[in-house]
């Protein structure tokens, strides 16, 4: 009797959870992808400093996912003005979880420009690239040289779109977040370019910096602007773990999409995409 109860219960919470999947899925056909993106993904990472140094930048970490299948995408994440990997290496495990390997770096000089940081960021996509062919690296014969982003915060930011802007062809993604750069104009930048601001910035204005930084990158490039209404300067930060969830989806969406070719990320940035991040975004454009 009890066995027979345990059994008919059990039929029945699988019905309720079929009937509730099926009808989230017919709201939102993103459901369960939203949510598995907006936290912390599959994979168990590691993470090592151990690795040859590069004369671009100072130290380095790199996430990596176990257990991945095939080879990694690599990620380089920089820093901002006076900030240390501390402040944005939230995104080297949160993107590691999801399948990527990813290294972030300290600047040689913690007031190094924008200029340094690009070319601190290609230098560790380039240690990365590396880290595939050292014997002894975790991440021996796992990197696909072809799949490599480049991200950063402000001056990092900077850096970002310098890289792109520079090395487009190197290059599958670019995510520069609440970017600074006077006068930037990143017209070469052919490289899928994800944009996040915040409307708050009072450090780097979003009408200064990252719009017109956006609105530079050529027509014909794809390119996302998400703006965070109650976003400040570090809206993309470490510090901002309110904001992981949405921060964390729409950069994973935009790496699956642009350099794994996984087209199920699409609808993330196009109009049906979840109809609760307009409550959240002052500004939103999806370009190709
Ligand atoms: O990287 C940044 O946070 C830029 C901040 C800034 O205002 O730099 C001015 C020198």
């Amino acid at each position: 009797m009890q066995h027979a109860l345990r059994y008919y219960s059990l039929i029945f919470v699988s019905l309720i959870a079929i009937s509730c999947s099926s009808m989230t899925s017919r709201m939102d056909p993103n459901a369960s992808l939203v949510e598995s993106l907006s936290r912390q993904g599959p994979h168990q990472i590691r993470a090592y400093i151990s690795m040859p140094e590069a004369p671009e930048y100072g130290g380095a970490t790199i996430y990596y996912p176990l257990n991945a299948n095939g080879l990694l995408g690599g990620v380089a994440v920089a820093p901002g003005f006076t900030e240390r990997q501390r402040h944005i290496n939230w995104w080297g495990s949160r993107l590691a979880t999801h399948g990527y390997a990813v290294i972030v770096l300290d600047t040689n000089d913690p007031r190094d420009r924008p200029e340094a940081r690009a070319l601190a960021l290609m230098a560790a996509v380039r240690t990365l690239r590396a880290e595939g062919q050292r014997q002894e690296s975790p991440l021996f014969e796992k990197i696909d040289n072809n799949r490599m982003a480049v991200m950063g915060h402000s001056m990092g930011g900077g850096g970002a779109l310098l890289a792109a802007n520079a090395n487009s062809n190197e290059l599958s993604a670019a995510i520069p977040f609440t970017s600074w750069q006077p006068e930037g104009n990143f017209s070469n930048v052919t490289v899928p370019t994800l944009v996040i601001a915040g409307a708050a910035d009072s450090i780097a204005p979003v009408d200064v910096h990252a719009w017109p930084h956006y609105q530079s990158i050529a027509v014909g490039t794809p390119k996302a602007f998400m703006e965070v209404t109650e976003g400040d300067h570090f809206v993309a930060n470490s510090s901002a773990s309110d904001l992981h969830g949405i921060m964390g989806r729409y950069g994973i969406a935009w790496l699956k999409l642009h350099m794994d070719k996984d087209e199920r990320y699409r609808n993330f940035f196009t109009a049906s995409r979840q109809s609760s991040d307009s409550a959240l975004l002052s500004r939103y454009e999806f370009e190709e």
